[in-house]
Parts: structure tokens; sequence; C-alpha cells
């Protein structure tokens, strides 16, 4: 579905009086306004496909109506959005789920939607259809090199998928770990994950990234062979230049200091992506910034600072991406609350009075530091985001748009209720 910019407008100008008077009301303390809605503007989130449809617990899924059956009314789906916020304009695709049978075709639709492909994902976390080797114990790290053979074969196959669409980075995440004590051996399940990964990095274009996931726990419970940061970097460093560390905001242990982990990755150069969504107890893939927005702004103070000191560009610089999953909520509304909330925690980090801060660490002043953050935190700064939309000719506010414009609805009318997306 097209949304018709007239429908936009129509709504922006319902709600200008008011956004302008907020907006007013808060620019005025903000003297670098006009650069922070350049960097707002900027600042674009990927959706993952498998992220429009319904997800489930592993009790139960109960599905949505009018969800995307087909690669291209994904496309569609993130173009709708990226229409309403102008904040989404990126893709990730995931195979098996979601080949692109005709690439040319594919990649034509997403330019008229305005939309561009982030990293490729592959799937060696379950079985599909006809293939020859079990995944159950594993897949890169796993005890047979037939088994490492073929799920190295099919992260080059996401690659060359990739390529003809004009992807740029590889996200690999392994479902590969074990349950009991004594299953696996630790250090072969990692040269073997290792030397699985270096053949991968093999067929890795020049311009591109490989992005290493790692997981504390989930699917297995015992051990993960890529369970944390560490790993993750151990990885990377070994791998060569191309490889990077992926931070899926979900899947560290409860209370891990995320924001620290941010910090000394980027002061390391490994820093390569994130996987936003929020939880409260593991990887519950919660909309973002819905249980915890003082950490979602926390993590987003120390990648400016970091960003900032390497001089990298906030926009293009790392991967950002949504990894949520919505079964309560419509799938759509959802990302938009999640884009929105990780634009308001970039808004507040953007406010951080870094010469003030820095004054304050070196004197030991804490009560400084903390007044200083918590400033920017407190400050409402959805005039802004607002405000960025409205210049990129997106809605003032999409989620009540998308309300009022009964757009599920619409999809319904076109797509049928029983319409499953593809994926988990
Ligand atoms: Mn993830």
């Amino acid at each position: 579905m097209i949304l018709d910019k007239k429908i936009i407008d129509q709504h922006n100008n319902q709600l200008k009086d008011k956004h302008k008077r907020s907006f007013d009301y808060v620019s005025a303390d903000v003297p670098q306004v006009g650069e922070i809605l350049n960097k707002l503007q900027n600042f674009q989130i990927a959706i993952p496909s498998w992220a429009l449809g319904t997800g489930g617990t592993r009790f139960g899924r109960f599905s949505g109506a009018g969800e995307p059956g087909t690669l291209e009314q994904k496309l569609e789906d993130v173009g709708l959005l990226h229409a309403l916020n102008k904040s989404s304009g990126a893709i990730s695709l995931h195979i098996p789920w979601d080949i692109p049978s005709d690439a040319e075709k594919i990649k034509a639709l997403a330019s008229s939607l305005e939309i561009g492909f982030d990293a490729v994902n592959s799937n060696t976390f379950q079985d599909q259809a006809g293939q020859v080797h079990s995944y159950k114990f594993g897949s890169l790290h796993h005890v047979d090199p037939k088994v490492r053979q073929q799920a190295v074969d099919h992260n080059i196959e996401v690659i060359n998928y990739g390529k003809a669409l004009g992807s740029k980075a590889l996200t690999v995440w392994l479902a590969d770990g074990s349950s009991f004590p004594g299953q696996l051996n630790f250090r072969e399940a990692f040269q073997n994950t290792l030397s699985s990964l270096q053949e991968i990095y093999k067929h890795l274009p020049e311009d591109w990234k490989l992005f290493v996931e790692y997981k504390a726990f989930e699917p297995y419970f015992y051990s993960m062979t890529i369970g944390d940061w560490g790993q993750s970097l151990l990885l990377a460093n070994k791998l060569g230049p191309k490889a990077y560390t992926l931070v899926d905001l979900g899947h560290h242990l409860p209370n891990a200091n995320i924001e620290q982990i941010v910090s000394l990755l980027l002061m390391e150069g490994k820093l390569g992506g994130f996987h936003f969504n929020d939880s409260k107890y593991a990887d519950d893939d919660l909309t973002a910034g819905s249980i915890k927005p003082y950490q979602l702004f926390l993590i987003f103070n120390e990648l400016i600072d970091g960003m900032d000191v390497k001089g990298i560009d906030h926009a293009s610089g790392l991967g950002w991406m949504i990894d949520a999953s919505h079964n309560l909520k419509d799938p759509l509304i959802d990302l938009l609350q999640s884009v929105e909330a990780i634009k308001i925690a970039y808004a507040q980090a953007l406010l951080v009075d870094r010469e003030a801060l820095k004054q304050a660490q070196q004197a030991n002043d804490i009560v400084k530091a903390q007044e200083i953050l918590q400033d920017a935190f407190r400050t409402d700064v959805r005039p802004l985001v607002a405000e960025a939309r409205l210049r990129s000719g997106a809605a003032l506010n999409p989620v009540q748009l998308f309300d009022e414009e009964n757009l599920r609805n619409k999809l319904i009318e076109e797509r049928g209720v029983n319409s499953v997306a593809t994926g988990l």
C-alpha cells in the first residue's frame, strides 16, 4: 500500500499549531538545534523482514491479520513505515525466509519506496526442507566437518543474495551451544567456529562487514559458543578488519552494563552494529525503550561520545537495526514505537553537554556529572524528533496517523485476514 502524501499533509496541518508551540518551547534552550535536527533527519534504523509479522512465544502464536505474505509485501510494509516516519529507510533480509528470486525486480521496488538493503542474515538455527545435514547439535561449531561445510556454504549463498541487492554486511547469529555440562569441548567448539567463520570471511567482498552476534543463553542453557562480547571480540579480532561485534540489547545476562560494553568496543574500533529491543528478564524482544528508556539513553550517550572521538558518522558508521518480536501489538505500530524511542534516546544524548561532563569527571564531581546526564534525559525531546520528521516530509505523529487512517484494515482488505508472514 502506498500512502498518499496528501494524507500526511492533512494530518500535519491538524497538529501543526500544537507542535509549533512545543517545538518553540524546547528549542529555545537548545542553541545547536539546527545541527541536532540534521542529525535526527539523517539517522535511519533498518527494519528486519521477520518483524513485520506476528511473533510468538514457545507456547503459541496468535496470528495477526493482513500480514505481508511475500517479500514484495514486506518491502511495501517497510515503505509504509518509511513514508510515515522517514526514519526506516532500509530492510534487513533473512535467508531463506526472504529469498529474492528476481533481485533486479526487488531492487527496483525498494528504490521506488526509497528503501535500501541493510545487512543480510543467515539462518543455521533451524533445518530447512530438503537439507542434507541437521543443525540439531549446532552449525559452524559442529563436531562433524560436513555439517560445518553445509553451514559455511549457506552463509556464502547469503552473501551472494546480498551482493545482488546491494547489501554491505552479513550478520551471523549462531544458535550453537550446549545444554548440559560435558556435552561440548569448549575449545574445540570455539576453534571450529573460528575456522568456519574464516571460510565465510574469505568470501566477503572488500567493502562488506561481517557482524558477529553473541547471545548469553537460549536456545541452549548451559553454554553458548559465542556467548558474550568477549568471545565475539576474540573472533572478530582473529578474523580481521572486516569483522565486528554486533550488540543485541537482549542478549546479555540480567543487569549487564551494556553502555560500558559499547564504549570499549567502540574504543577498539570493533563495534559493528546494533540490534535494538527491550527486555525485563532475558531476550524478551519487546519494543525498544518500553522497559528501560534510561538504559537506552545511556547507551546512546556512550555511542555518541565514542563515535565523536573517532570521527565516525552517526548515521552511516554503524549498522542500526531493530530486532524485536511482536506478539501482542500490531507489528507495524510496534516498529513505529521502537523507531520513535530510539530517536528520542539519540536526541537526548545529543543534548548532553560533553565539555561540562568531562570537567565534572576530571574534578570527581559526581553530583554534577549525574545532573548533566539527567538534565538531558529529562528534557522532552519529542518535539525535536517530530520537527525532524516534519522537515523530512513524514508525519508529525506516525502512530496516531496509522490508527486514524485504519491502515491495518486497509492492509487486510488488500491481503486478506489469513495472510501470514514467513518466519518464526
Ligand atoms: Mn539480534
